[in-house]
């Protein structure tokens, strides 16, 4: 059981996104529990501001320390209710190390994980300082703000934990969990727009096609990942 706490400016867009198919019944069969937390809602500022001008000048705005702040303590105070404490806090940057398979499985052991979604330029540094744990990124490029950021992670982490998935093993025996991409695979009919499904897969010689699959899938990262094929070839080395 993984509970996520989203800190955010938008909980309607992280709570629609995630309360959808899979991790939507996970949530209902109580594997993951996900909240999220406006920020907006513990501003100090009588007209709801979250954000203000940057030292120093330049475009943009920043959101300001204080809502941020208070929002994290009110997630912390909950979680502390349930004799939890200490929970990592991950700042949604552009920033922060990149996102992995791996990085998902660590997380994935964690009790509770508190995500805090940026918006505008950034957050004050010094709020940052105090509270985050981890600074991860999805990848280098920007977007608007951390929410799509957050719900990838959030999704990739929550696969993982015990229960969501029904298939045990679909979890690990998919693309990274060791490493490889994922072998092609085929589905009925038999022969579609004159393609044929490799014969192997029809032979019922499950030895055999896992071996196939094996090979199709050191091909295929050899071919379109090779900085995944060197590091597995060293691991196999
Ligand atoms: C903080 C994360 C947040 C600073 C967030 C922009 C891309 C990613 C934001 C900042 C984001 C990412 C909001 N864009 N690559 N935008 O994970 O400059």
């Amino acid at each position: 059981m993984t509970n996520f706490h989203i800190l955010t400016l938008f909980p309607e867009m992280v709570l629609q996104g995630l309360h959808t198919s899979i991790l939507g019944r996970a949530v209902e069969r109580n594997c993951i529990s996900i909240e999220a937390v406006n920020i907006r809602d513990y501003t100090l500022d009588k007209h709801g501001k979250v954000d203000d001008y940057t030292y120093g000048g330049g475009a943009g705005m920043l959101m300001q320390a204080q809502p941020v702040y208070d929002a994290w303590r009110a997630v912390e105070e909950r979680i502390a209710a349930r004799g939890a404490s200490g929970s990592r806090v991950i700042y949604v940057t552009p920033q922060g190390r990149t996102f992995h398979q791996k990085m998902a499985q660590e997380l994935a052991q964690e009790e509770d994980l508190i995500f805090l979604c940026g918006h505008y330029e950034g957050i004050d540094e010094r709020v940052l300082e105090e509270i985050v744990t981890d600074e991860i990124s999805i990848g280098d490029y920007v977007l608007t703000g951390g929410e799509l950021p957050a719900m990838v992670m959030v999704d990739a982490i929550a696969r993982l934990v015990p229960g969501v998935l029904h298939n045990t093993d679909s979890a690990v025996t998919e693309s990274f969990g060791d490493g490889l991409l994922e072998y092609p695979q085929y589905s009925r009919p038999e022969i579609w727009h004159d393609k044929r499904v490799p014969p192997i897969l029809l032979s019922g010689d499950h030895a055999k096609v896992d071996a196939w699959r094996l090979e199709q899938s050191i091909l295929r990262t050899k071919e379109r990942r090779p900085d995944l094929y060197e590091a597995y070839c060293s691991r196999k080395a």
